[in-house]
């Protein structure tokens, strides 16, 4: 039985010393972030080949031998070879500190398979707040021009037309040029009444009607917001004190992870509590959307990732997440009814 406390800056680092120092068979018993990396600790159990006579094992041996064994009764045999994961999670581009922590708690996660570890690590480090298909409050969908914020509010109202509830569109998109027609089509289309509030005091009387009658989806589309433009922060900030709605920021696949981490930063000052992802399937690295729900600390809703309307939304969880990560493709994920 030998035990190796292996101390390194990145899990890669650490896992190739690993393999250098006890070979393929190592076991991991821990691991854990540090100031300097990670601090990883396996183990090999060689008590197979016959002992020197005489020698009695050292406390430290006997302690991690049992300790050692317990984990493997705990895993039913099965070894975790956090390799995979760690090259997927490489690919996608997911920097440190970040990287080290959702790979512990892969590896600590007890699953069998690398897609399930990740899987059971992505919902351990982040939130997943799927949007119910009638929320309680109008919802407010905010985020950079052409993130998908129409197509995903079509969306939401095309969901909640199909389970037979009835559905409200607000848009604040009165400047651009085809902004309000783009909805006007939907709206049309699913039956779901469009408003048009071209100033913070008319979203108030939309969003909230005295006539309201029986609930309905409220969605709440705005325009196409620079995050970086005060002016701009400003005009969509006072939409958004006069709707008093829950706001979700649309937030593209693709982006680098220092832009999307700032951007998200940004909405979420402005009060945004989720993000819905879209264009998944035209992009192929998603770590930007990880570091950006990480660095922000907001947790995913629903994913995108067809420009079409019905069927177009699904909600996230960590093993469809962890799915698009190995690039295997989306895994039903049941809806969550009001
Ligand atoms: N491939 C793909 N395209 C998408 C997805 N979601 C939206 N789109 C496309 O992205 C483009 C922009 O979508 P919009 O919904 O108009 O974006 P927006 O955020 O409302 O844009 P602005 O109002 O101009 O800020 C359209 O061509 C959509 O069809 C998606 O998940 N996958
Ligand atoms: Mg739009």
């Amino acid at each position: 039985m030998r035990v190796r406390t292996i101390n390194a800056r990145t899990m890669p680092e650490a896992m190739a010393r690993l393999r250098e120092e006890l070979g393929d068979d190592a076991i991991i018993i821990s691991s854990e972030s540090s100031r300097r990396g990670i601090i990883l600790r396996a183990a090999i159990d060689d008590s197979a080949a016959p002992a020197k006579p005489g020698a009695a094992p050292a406390l430290e041996d006997e302690l991690a031998l049992r300790l050692l064994r317990r984990l493997r009764e705990d895993a039913g045999k099965s070894t975790l070879d956090g390799r995979e994961i760690e090259a997927r999670l490489s690919f996608h581009g997911l920097a440190e500190p970040l990287r080290t922590a959702v790979m512990t708690a892969a590896l600590g996660s007890g699953a069998e398979t690398p897609l399930e570890a990740l899987g059971r690590a992505l919902d351990q480090h982040f939130s997943f707040k799927p949007l119910p298909i009638v929320p309680r409050r109008p919802l407010m969908l905010v985020g950079l021009p052409g993130s998908g914020k129409t197509v995903t509010a079509a969306k939401l109202a095309a969901r909640a037309r199909l389970a037979g509830e009835a559905a409200r569109l607000i848009t604040c998109d009165t400047e651009r040029t085809g902004g309000i027609g783009q909805l006007e089509a939907f709206s049309r289309i699913l039956e779901a009444p469009l408003s048009i509030a071209a100033k913070p005091e008319m979203l108030k009387k939309a969003a909230y009607p005295t006539d309201a009658g029986k609930p309905a989806l409220t969605i709440i589309d705005t325009p196409g917001t620079n995050p970086f433009d005060i002016g701009e922060m400003r005009t969509l900030g006072g939409f958004v004190k006069a709707a008093g709605a829950e706001i979700a920021l649309v937030l593209p696949a693709g982006l680098g992870s220092e832009d999307a981490i700032d951007i998200t930063r940004a909405f979420a000052a402005l009060g945004a509590g989720k993000i819905i992802v879209t264009k998944v399937d035209a992009a192929r690295r998603l770590g930007s959307l990880l570091a950006a729900a990480d660095a922000a600390k907001l947790g995913f809703a629903q994913v995108s990732a067809t420009p079409y309307i019905a069927n177009g939304l699904e909600p996230l969880n960590g093993l469809r997440l962890a799915r698009d990560l190995f690039g295997v493709g989306p895994a039903a994920v049941q809806e969550q009814t009001p």
